[in-house]
């Protein structure tokens, strides 16, 4: 079956399911729908594939929970951990010391509204800055590249955290650094919290870590030594740097324990390039599961879907209803296979996408770090296989193994969210393409001291955003300001299944939002609000998220006038 027919196949007969408001949830579990032939089945792989336990957010070491309600020094430095096959090699990470703890790029958790404190200390051998991704913040401790700080040097964060309860998170922000500071490990949670989301909490009975699990998805290459290789070729440089073996959480082929009982799981998607197209499968059949929060929190209610998107940059809060389940059975967390559409008419592009188009695709590859079919495209383990962007993955296998009584409550409303006004917002339009290698936002690339977009401050604007047809998919962030995501049109037919209203938006596009992502094609809409407290001119950042795009310029700088 070629690429072409599959992406037809898939839609055939795909239900909107994002219409059905409902609370409780019993019954998700047996409400799952036979997957389509392309995709594998979890019972197929035996538990031996997945023998690593997922690496769970404790109360210190590597991702583990550090509350910052007093201020904290972050040593941005490179550290001896075994990742790949238990060999120790570098790994960049953020380190906080407190008390004789040590905590490695850290969950940082803290109340909304309250104040964040933080040095960063540069301990690596090169300019860095810290991003506070989707965090409303003024210029200053945003980290536009300019505020980068020499190795050796020191930056001192400080500001109000007005955002609602929601899955944020840091990362390194040095231009034309970023994509390999982040690579090589420079990343984490940033989770705000608020009355509505401790209530959330309390009425499913989630504990971060434990039954709320952060999950965090980086595809990575390894050489024989277990050391993380970043080495984009020209190539690569325009298609963006895709790994053969996915991480989640740093843990590679992880399997989770799990009760008979709900689970929220908090994904981000923190691959410099690779987009993900989430599902939850048993024994053939794709689950249905609950989204309740996106880039910036808690939806209005939760959307029920079979799959999702999630582009690079993005974040997804989903439950998933074990509770029908028995002992024994396992669920896969799975990227299902889809075009990556790197190919739609650019030069650059055609040598991957061309690859990907010619997989036969009948059996894709079974698991992470598999050979995939086709043409070269960039991912090549030691062993000479191949993981396509857009091949299909096993992420995670989540083992039944006990049972508990658990009568999920999901409450009908979880937020309120603001409705947009977008009557009087003024327009204003944006253009992706490719000139010469180069990806360009308005035929603009980044030029440190230019401005090429003024925005006055306390301005509605409605952003229209069209990738063009010769192009491949873009996750564009905007800093500073989060927005929200009004249409979606020209969307390619593989979108299709997860749309969950007539606007075209997916559930990964609802509430509030910082990144969104563009297929070929498309144009999507934002109502973007620059009111903000802060005194004078700020600049942000607008840029792909892709991060190999980014630190080729496909980024301008925002000026928000005072
Ligand atoms: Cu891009």
């Amino acid at each position: 079956m070629s690429q072409f027919d599959r992406r037809k196949f898939l839609i055939t007969g795909a239900a909107i399911l994002g219409a059905s408001a409902v609370a409780g949830g019993v019954g998700w579990w047996y409400r799952a729908r036979h997957m389509p032939s392309t995709a594998m089945e979890p019972g197929a792989h035996a538990a031996g594939e997945f023998p690593n336990p997922l690496r769970l957010p404790g109360s210190s070491g590597v991702l583990g929970v550090l509350d910052v309600s007093a201020p904290v020094t972050i040593v941005a430095k490179s550290v001896q951990h075994a990742i790949y096959e238990r060999k120790s090699a570098p790994l960049l990470v953020y380190e906080v010391e407190q008390d004789g703890n040590y905590w490695l790029n850290p969950v940082l958790r803290m109340r909304s509204g309250a104040t964040f404190r933080a040095r960063l200390s540069n301990a690596l051998d090169e300019s860095t800055i810290i991003h506070w991704h989707g965090l409303k913040v003024d210029g200053k401790n945003d980290a536009h590249p300019s505020f980068a700080i020499a190795a050796g040097a020191t930056y001192d964060y400080e500001f109000q955290v007005p955002n609602r309860a929601g899955t944020y998170w840091y990362h390194p922000h040095p231009h034309k650094l970023t994509s390999k500071q982040a690579y090589l490990g420079l990343a984490s949670l940033f989770i705000v919290e608020d009355g509505e989301a401790l209530a959330l909490q309390k009425a499913l009975d989630l504990k971060l870590g434990v039954t709320d699990i952060p999950i965090v998805i980086q595809d990575k290459k390894f050489d024989d030594q277990g050391r993380l290789v970043y080495a984009p070729s020209d190539e690569e440089k325009v298609n963006g740097y895709v790994g053969d073996t996915v991480l989640v959480n740093l843990t590679p082929r992880p399997y989770f324990n799990a009760a008979t009982r709900l689970y929220r799981f908090r994904i981000l998607n923190g691959s410099n390039a690779r987009t993900y197209r989430l599902a939850f499968t048993r024994g053939g059949f794709q689950l249905v599961y609950a989204v309740i929060g996106a880039d910036g929190g808690l939806l209005d209610r939760s959307y029920h879907t079979k799959e999702a998107f999630l582009a690079p940059g993005e974040r997804l809060d989903v439950l998933l209803d074990l509770s029908g389940a028995s002992v024994g059975d396992a669920v896969m967390l799975q990227s299902l296979a889809f075009d990556p559409m790197h190919a739609e008419g650019s030069m650059a592009g055609m040598a991957m996408g061309a690859g990907a188009k010619d997989q036969k695709g009948e059996a894709p590859s079974p698991h992470a770090g598999m050979a995939m079919g086709g043409e070269p495209s960039g991912a090549q383990t030691p062993h000479g296989a191949m993981l396509a962007d857009g091949a299909a993955i096993d992420l995670m296998r989540i083992n039944v193994t006990s049972k508990m009584a658990y009568e999920p409550r999901v409450p009908a409303v979880l937020s309120t969210l603001p409705p947009v006004k977008a009557a009087d917002a003024r327009p204003r339009e944006f253009l992706l393409d490719l000139k010469d290698g180069r990806w360009r936002i308005n035929g603009e690339t980044f030029e440190m001291k230019e401005t090429p977009v003024t925005v006055q401050r306390g301005a509605k604007e409605i952003w229209e955003i069209r990738n063009d047809k010769a192009s491949m998919p873009h996750p564009m962030h905007l800093h500073g300001v989060p927005f929200r995501v009004l249409a979606r049109s020209g969307s390619p037919q593989q979108v299709a299944p997860g749309v969950v209203n007539e606007q075209g938006l997916t559930a990964t596009d609802l509430g509030w939002k910082d990144t969104v992502l563009l297929w070929p094609g498309e144009t999507v809409r934002l109502a973007v609000d620059f009111s903000h407290p802060y005194p004078g001119d700020q600049v942000y950042l607008f840029h792909c998220h892709n991060l190999e795009h980014e630190d080729q310029g496909m980024m301008i700088n925002i000026k928000v006038q005072a």
